[in-house]
Order: structure tokens, then sequence, then C-alpha cells
């Protein structure tokens, strides 16, 4: 943080300096009309709650059932119970924000008749209008969105685009005051952000896909945000097992939730190549029908794609596609032999070991190749980036690996896209733009720091902390071990800017996290995996580092387990993390005027 960026007066607040809101704090009950009528609201078709236990992998589920606390608030929710839960700590947020600066005599309850109200700009909209598709099912609210030149909370939400250069193309401002909510921002990017952290602040049960009769209420303050690092990402591996959109959209949502800005695909690799390339078309049409263990394949048509870009777009996360080259290039040899070394088709390949296959790089075909998928690829890719893999390529050594990856960096560059690299690709010549992305197990690494020196940044992908494939412990289901086991803790006990020897934090562009999936069959283990070590990963790339704190950390994450439980998604329920053994939100004792307000769902 720096000084311009400092509001008047503001102090960050670490996220242990706040004490724990008691569980339900006098004076905050809303008056009887504030109090949902979710039945009146909620769409006619609504269904019971359908918040059910999340489940876990099945060889997970015995040691990781949801706590019975849980699955008691959980019955209640499902039963219509009236729940009035106290409101979240203001801080409570992950990735913690920059700032926080609670008002806790400035609560604010959500009414029924709320709308959101948002600066008249189409991208401006947008997010309020995914605000809106958030907070209806669990509010049962219709939340209009309108727009208007000077938006105010007026009583709702309102999302502002303002001139504010000091919280950068991704920073917010949100405050809750008993007049609403309002969010302020210089870009759609930075309202997005905000909304993501305004949907923290409300109690867990605004992550139900169906009405829940609550008080709405959030907690009072000021909240002023900024990312640490520019690029903050998560890889999914679709190659060794695919994974169809729906899935992929699934986890888009996992990232926004996160302020996460980038989904790298790996969409290539020796067991299939799940990109369609019209120019190649038995890529995907022979190269794409296999995956791992004779596990089903498949590939995603120039349409299933662009609704992937376009789906991370809308929530501002950009996709990274990556072409694995030299190496692990098996299936697009069983589709193309002309491409290989010696010229003969490859049997498909199922299994899990690396480095055998490559494009033959003293080919010229190759190069056609490589130009041609490239740029059908970039011409669907709106971001600016166009990775290249560079792993493992054992059999291309030395002179002629340098050399193709060089003439590689010239191809993506004339498609006017930057160029990533896995950090194999450092002892080549410097291109303007160029970034890697190193997946090391020891920082200290002389061949990308000199790389660096010469002009590359680095996103950090650290095996020993950021592999997502990695086992938590020795006992959990799926994943590999070959960079040792990260619990939670080890997920986030790193620093970034420090990372990697002789690299200094400016030129380290941001953190990544990612999930290959030899082990990996379904969405229930991509998020078996995921959560909770994303959203410490997350808090690497966005939090300030004065705001690192394990014990902290912990606490925060612990308050996740109830949303994502209430929005069905699978999680596991690491050990380390403090979940609460007692619902989230319990009934709250019934007083007179809550008994006058209170309704039951319609469901
Ligand atoms: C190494 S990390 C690989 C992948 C494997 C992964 C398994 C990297 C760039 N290459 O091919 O899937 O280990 O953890």
């Amino acid at each position: 943080m720096t000084a311009a960026n400092t509001p008047l007066g503001a102090v960050p607040v670490s996220p242990t300096a706040t004490p724990h809101q008691p569980e339900s704090r006098p004076g905050t009950s809303p008056a009887p009309e504030q109090v949902a009528s979710v039945g009146a609201a909620a769409p006619a078709a609504a269904e019971p709650a359908t918040a059910v236990p999340a489940d876990e992998p099945a060889a997970a589920l015995a040691a990781d059932e949801p706590a019975a606390g849980e699955l008691a608030r959980l019955a209640a929710l499902a039963a219509g119970t009236r729940l009035a839960p106290a409101p979240v700590r203001l801080g409570a947020v992950v990735p913690a924000p920059e700032q926080v600066l609670p008002e806790p005599d400035d609560d604010f309850t959500l009414p029924a008749d709320a709308a959101i109200r948002v600066s008249a700009d189409p991208a401006a909209r947008a997010v309020a209008e995914l605000l809106a598709e958030l907070l209806r099912p669990a509010t049962g609210y219709p939340l209009p969105v309108v727009d208007a030149a000077r938006p105010e909370p007026a009583g709702g939400i309102a999302l502002v685009l303002d001139d504010d250069p000091a919280l950068g193309p991704e920073g917010y401002r949100l405050d809750v005051t008993p007049a609403g909510i309002r969010i302020g921002a210089a870009t759609p990017a930075g309202l997005h952000h905000g909304t993501q952290t305004l949907r923290q602040l409300f109690p867990a049960e605004i992550e139900s896909t169906a009405p829940v009769t609550s008080r709405w209420t959030l907690p009072g303050g000021s909240i002023t945000d900024r990312p640490r690092f520019a690029y903050r990402g998560a890889m999914l591996d679709v190659a060794r097992h695919f994974f169809g959109v729906e899935d992929v959209l699934r986890v888009i949502d996992h990232l926004a939730r996160y302020k996460l800005n980038h989904l790298h695909l790996h969409l290539t690799d020796d067991q299939g190549w799940r990109i369609a390339v019209d120019s190649w078309p038995r890529l995907t049409t022979v190269g794409g029908t296999t995956a791992v263990g004779g596990s089903p394949g498949g590939w995603y048509t120039p349409d299933d794609y662009r609704r992937i870009v376009a789906y991370a777009a809308d929530r501002h996360i950009t996709v990274v596609p990556e072409i694995d080259l030299p190496g692990h290039t098996n299936a697009a040899l069983t589709a193309y032999p002309e491409l290989a070394p010696d010229g003969v088709a490859p049997p498909p390949y199922t299994g899990t070991e690396v480095g055998f296959s490559y494009v033959d790089p003293a080919n010229e075909r190759t190069y056609d190749f490589v130009t041609d998928v490239l740029g059908e690829v970039a011409a669907r890719t709106p971001g600016p980036w166009l990775h290249v893999g560079g792993d493992e390529a054992f059999k291309v050594k030395g002179a002629a690996y340098t050399g193709f990856v060089e003439r590689v960096q010239r191809i993506v560059a004339g498609l006017g896209k930057r160029v990533v690299g896995w950090h194999q690709l450092a002892p080549a010549a410097h291109t303007d733009g160029r970034v890697l992305q190193w997946w090391g197990t020891d920082g200290a690494d002389p061949v990308t720091a000199d790389a660096v020196r010469r002009g590359a940044r680095l996103i950090l992908s650290p095996g020993n902390h950021a592999y997502l494939d990695m086992k938590y412990a020795p006992d959990t289901p799926i994943g590999h071990d070959w960079a040792g086991l990260i619990d939670v803790r080890r997920a986030y006990d790193w620093d970034p800017g420090t990372h990697v020897t002789d690299v200094p934090a400016e030129a380290v562009l941001g953190v990544e996290a990612p999930l290959w999936t030899e082990s990996v069959t379904s969405l229930a283990d991509i998020e078996y995996l995921l959560l909770p070590r994303l959203p410490a990963i997350a808090e690497l790339g966005w939090s300030p580092r004065a705001t690192h704190n394990w014990a902290a950390f912990r606490e925060r994450l612990a308050g996740h387990g109830p949303r994502w439980t209430a929005a069905g998604i699978r999680f596991h329920r690491a050990p380390e993390i403090p979940w609460p053994a007692s619902p989230a939100a319990v009934p709250a004792p019934r007083t007179e005027a809550d008994t006058a307000g209170s309704t039951t769902t319609s469901g």
C-alpha cells in the first residue's frame, strides 16, 4: 500500500485486529416489515431448499463427512425454518482486503423491495445483473437492476463507476451504511470484485439455490481493496481427463468467487487433444478421443470454447489457452504422423508417463502446424496470452530445443499475442513481454533468474505449494505426491514476492494454482482438490503481504465451509481449518417481533 492510496484517516486493519462479533447483537433485529416474506416473493416453481450436504468423492466420505451441526442447520433450511444469523464480521473476507474499517452501528438489512442501481454503462450493468442473479435465489427478492446517471444506494445497492484512480484497474471501495450498500470502482472489473466481497458479507445462506427465509443483514463499515498482483490464476488440465463445458463453467465460478482473473486451460497433451482446429481436423477426431486410463475423450468445438471464454469474460476472467509444445504431443502425432520424427503414427497413449513424445523440430511441416494451430486458437481468444507449454521435452535438447522455442515465440508475437511458457523456456532468447510460469520446488533457480534479468516476468506455481494435484495428506484420496503433500497451510505459507532467489517482486506478475488431472475424473474430484486450497493461493495473489497471517486466515476460511455446503459445492474438510462445528446460523431465539414477521419458505 502506498500513501497515495490510503484513504484519509484509514488504517489497514489486520484480520486479527477486529474481534469476532458476538453471535447475535442486541439492537440489530430488523423491524418486522424488513423480514422477508420469501413465500410471497419466491417463484411458484421454486423447489424446496436444494442445499443438500455436499458429497465428497466417494472414497473421501468417511474422513470428510459434514459436521452434524451443519446437517442440522441444513435440515432447518430445508424445513424453511426462519433463520436470524448474526452478520458476518466485516473483515471476514477471503482474500483479505487491503483496508477494513468496521462501523458496528451501521449494519444494514437488505429489504425485499431493494433495487440494484448501476452506472449507465453496459459492462457495469452486466456486473449488476450477475449480482442480482447471485442474490435472487436465496433471498427470493426481485432485485431489479436500474440504470442511473448517479446511482445512490437508496435503501438497496448502488454500483458506481467513478474515477478514483487510486483504486487501480481492479480495485473497489465498498460501503455498508444504514442507507444501503455502495460499491465504487474505476472499472467494471473493480465493481465485479466488489460484488464478490459483498457476497461474502451476507450470511452463508445467501449461497442457497432455493429461497431461505432469513434476515439479510450486512455488517456496517467500509472496505477499500486492490490486488497485490495483476495475474491471479488457476489451471485446469482438460487433456489427461476431459471435462465438459458445464464443468469448466463451474470452475470459473470458483475462480470468480476468490477474485482470480485468469483461467489457464491445458488443452493438449499425450493423452488427448481438446480443442478443434479446422485446418487440422484429425487433431480432435483422432487425437481427442482418448484419455488417461481409457476414460472417455472429448474436445471443445469452436462454439464450446467461445462459450467458456465469454462466461469467463463476464466474470472478468481471461482465458489462457495452452498448446503444449514440442513435447506432450503424442495425441497430435497419432492424428498426424508426418509431424513425428520417424513419420510413424504412435499408438494412442492412456498412461501417465511424461517426456517421451515430441513434434520434429527439424521438419518445416512442424512450423506450418504450429502456425495454423496457434493462429486459430489466437483468433478465438480475446485475451492477450498464448501459452506454448515447453515442459518436459526431454528428447529435444540444447540448441534444437531453444531454436524451436525461439521460432514459436516469433510465431506468437506475429499473431499479436504475448507468450507464456513453463519455465523450461528460460534458456531461449528473450522476446518482448515474455512470461515464464515457474513450477519448481527449489527457489534457487539461476537459469530462471537469468531469464528474468533478460526481461522475462514470472507467474509463480511452485510445485510444492501451488500444485493442487498434490495430495493433502498421505491418506487423502486423489492426487500425486511427487512435489510433496500440500495441506492448506503449505498452500498458504509462502511469499510470491520473495520465493525465487534473485527474482525481485517487481518481476513477479502473479500466481497460479495448476490442477493436473491424471487422477482426477469428475467435477467432484476437482472441487475436492480445489477447495479449500484455491482460496489460499488466491489470497497470496490478491492480499497485501501485511495481512498474511495463518491463524487469521484459517478462521476466515472456516466461514466458507457453510457457504460451499449451502451452494452444493464439495470440499475437503481439512483438519487444520476450524470449520464451524455448530451451524453458521442457528435459528435465533424467537422474539415477539420476529414471530410476527416470520414466514416459512414456499417450497
Ligand atoms: C509435471 S508441471 C507436469 C505435468 C504433470 C504434472 C503432474 C509440468 C509443467 N508438467 O505434465 O501432469 O507434473 O503433477
